[in-house]
């Protein structure tokens, strides 16, 4: 049986998530981790936060912070956050780790070493009054092109052109606004991506049909452009820093300038997916109290220990080109001449966007609901559910009240919450809370036990393809036929002439509540647990049920007890009030 490693996109550290990051990749990361678990498979989900760049050390120093503190306090949040949201992650650490430290600079000094790193000197606007270089983003001035005042050094957000910084008429540094600013020569890093064009394409087009279109058509793009060698350091402080110390010769025999790279860190993009490999090794780390064996992580991750491995990837769609180019080019680099290579990714799974309104979420305009914001508001399950039931699939999905009070009031309150509810108080008052014995199948049950089997089956091959919004219809279709059947068999009029028909009916109703706790684990897990507990039966690692037997999970003679409300219906007074706090269509700009 193959063991699933899973990896979902690393949250940037700055900022609480809204619900578009939490769908875009960490929650089906955990839905897929935890059907994984309840099918039996040995199943390792890795996630992190992803903690360099500018925008750290802009957001701390605007916190008053020095960026590691900063980092510490911003990362125990998300972690409290992931936590009360059910992700399930074995391990959520820190791309500032020692771990990924070390990981980064091997890697580095590796790929140097095999000739996949090229030095080259590039222009870089300084600022005399901030005392840093500022990354084209943070260079603002007017456009060439059409005038537009605040146009950033990347890109004019006017006229969309691209730019570069030095375009910009009367430029200023974004941080301070000093106009104080030079362009500096500076030293950097190159990774030749370029080499690795050709074998891209190739695992590309191996994937097509199996990979999401969304997925495979971004990746071709971005290598019919043409692949451009990747500058992989930067002029800042808060970073893995360079230290090409003690780097070897490059196979034209050249080594590094220790001296003209003194002082620069690696891009955020090329240390944060090695991340994953070193959050692996804080995992590990952090099972044996201390430092691990490398052999203990590096089972997932290095062949052929890890060829029973199946490792999957969840982003959303921005996150696709550095995952199928960068990284890759990355662990290719570094695995010629390997002994043992690192593993590549099997199956990547990207998502479009989640709207809010139709309109992006934006933590700079505060728009949409953040993870604690939502918190607030509803139990996880309520979110899970409708996330994942409309996950941006195939096309850009959107939030609108409304449609999430519809939706969560019908499937949830109606068809899942009020079929536990109706069988459970009915054997309370009329089988004293005990899991009748006697009797057996009708031609309903049997109707019941092979459409449920069926269903199961299809579920089960959506989950395993990562279908998240087919998952969840089959799922809500597996209770509406335990809703159908409760209402055909109606226990409660066959208990006046047959009572032993009556019986039959309720022990299979109770074991449809028994199913439906297990196969509802990996979407709405803190209602799956209290539903299970209410018929007695457990809910997780490897008890997804079999579908030759989904109906046997109970014993006769056996206890059971209603439980509280599951869900409550979300009122319409609520709406308005949500709407109104968190805006609706209208703080959509035209
Ligand atoms: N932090 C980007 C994002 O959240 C980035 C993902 C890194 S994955 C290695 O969109
Ligand atoms: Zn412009």
């Amino acid at each position: 049986m193959s063991r699933i490693l899973i990896t979902s996109a690393l949250p940037y550290i700055n900022g609480i998530k809204h619900l578009g990051t939490l769908a875009g990749s960490m929650l089906p990361a955990d839905v897929y981790a935890r059907f994984q678990r309840g099918r039996g498979r040995e199943t390792l989900y890795i996630c992190a936060t992803d903690e360099h760049g500018t925008p750290t050390e802009l957001a701390a120093a605007e916190a008053g912070l020095d960026p590691a503190t900063f980092c510490a306090n911003a990362h125990a949040v998300q972690a409290d956050l992931g936590a009360r949201f059910g992700l399930s992650w074995d391990h959520f650490g820190r791309s500032s780790s020692p771990q990924n430290h070390l990981q980064t600079q091997m890697f580095a000094r590796q790929l140097w070493e095999g000739g996949f790193l090229e030095e080259r000197v590039t222009q870089q606007v300084y600022s005399r009054a901030d005392r840093r270089f500022l990354p084209d983003r943070y260079v603002i001035g007017t456009c060439p092109h059409c005038g537009y005042e605040s146009a950033r050094g990347d890109q004019c957000e006017n006229c969309t052109r691209v730019l570069d910084p030095a375009d910009l008429l009367h430029p200023r540094s974004a941080v301070s606004g000093s106009t104080d600013i030079e362009i500096r020569d500076s030293k950097h890093l190159f990774l030749r991506q370029s080499l690795f064009s050709d074998r891209l394409r190739e695992g590309i087009e191996a994937r097509k049909g199996r990979w999401p279109l969304l997925v495979t058509s971004i990746a071709l793009k971005w290598l019919d452009e043409g692949l451009q060698d990747r500058g992989i350091t930067r002029d800042l402080d808060w970073g893995v820093p360079v230290n090409a110390a003690d780097w070897g010769p490059n196979p034209e025999g050249r080594t590094p300038d220790v001296e003209g790279l003194a002082g620069k860190v690696f891009y955020v993009w090329f240390d944060a997916p090695i991340e994953y490999i070193s959050a692996t090794a804080e995992w590990a780390d952090a099972r044996a109290g201390g430092k691990a064996a490398d052999a203990d992580w590096e089972r997932w991750w290095r062949q052929p220990v890890a060829d029973d491995v199946t490792y999957v990837q969840f982003m959303g769609k921005d996150n696709v080109p550095f995952h199928t180019v960068g990284f890759p080019c990355t662990l290719m680099g570094v695995n010629e001449g390997a002994n043992a290579p690192w593993k590549l990714v099997d199956e990547l799974k990207g998502f479009n966007w989640l709207d809010y309104y139709g309109g992006r979420f934006s933590t700079s305009q505060n728009r949409g609901v953040f993870m604690d914001q939502a918190l607030e508001l509803l139990p996880p399950d309520y979110w899970r559910w409708w996330i994942v039931a409309n996950a941006p699939e195939t096309s850009d999905a959107t939030f609108v009240w409304e449609q999430f009070q519809a939706q969560v009031n019908a499937d949830l309150a109606d068809v899942l919450g009020n079929f536990v509810n109706r069988i459970l108080k009915f054997t309370e008052t009329r089988f004293e809370g005990v899991v009748p014995a006697g009797g057996v199948d009708g031609p309903l049950e049997l109707k019941l036990r092979a459409d449920v089997q069926a269903k199961l089956v299809e579920l089960t091959g959506f989950m395993e393809a990562r279908e998240f919004r087919k998952s969840s219809a089959a799922l809500r279709q597996l209770w509406v036929l335990g809703n159908q059947y409760l209402t055909e068999a109606a226990p409660w009029t066959a208990l006046k002439t047959d009572p032993e028909r009556a019986g039959v009916a309720v022990r299979t109703g109770l074991n449809l509540v028994a199913l439906f706790a297990r196969v509802a684990e990996p979407f709405i897990p803190f209602t799956a647990k209290v539903i299970g507990e209410s018929v007695g039966v457990g809910v997780g690692p490897g008890l997804w049920p079999d579908p030759d037997r989904a109906l046997e999970l109970l014993t006769p003679g056996q206890t059971v007890k209603a439980p509280e409300v599951l869900f409550r219906k979300i009122e319409d007074t609520q709406v308005a009030e949500w709407r109104e706090r968190f805006g609706g269509p209208e703080v959509i700009p035209a």
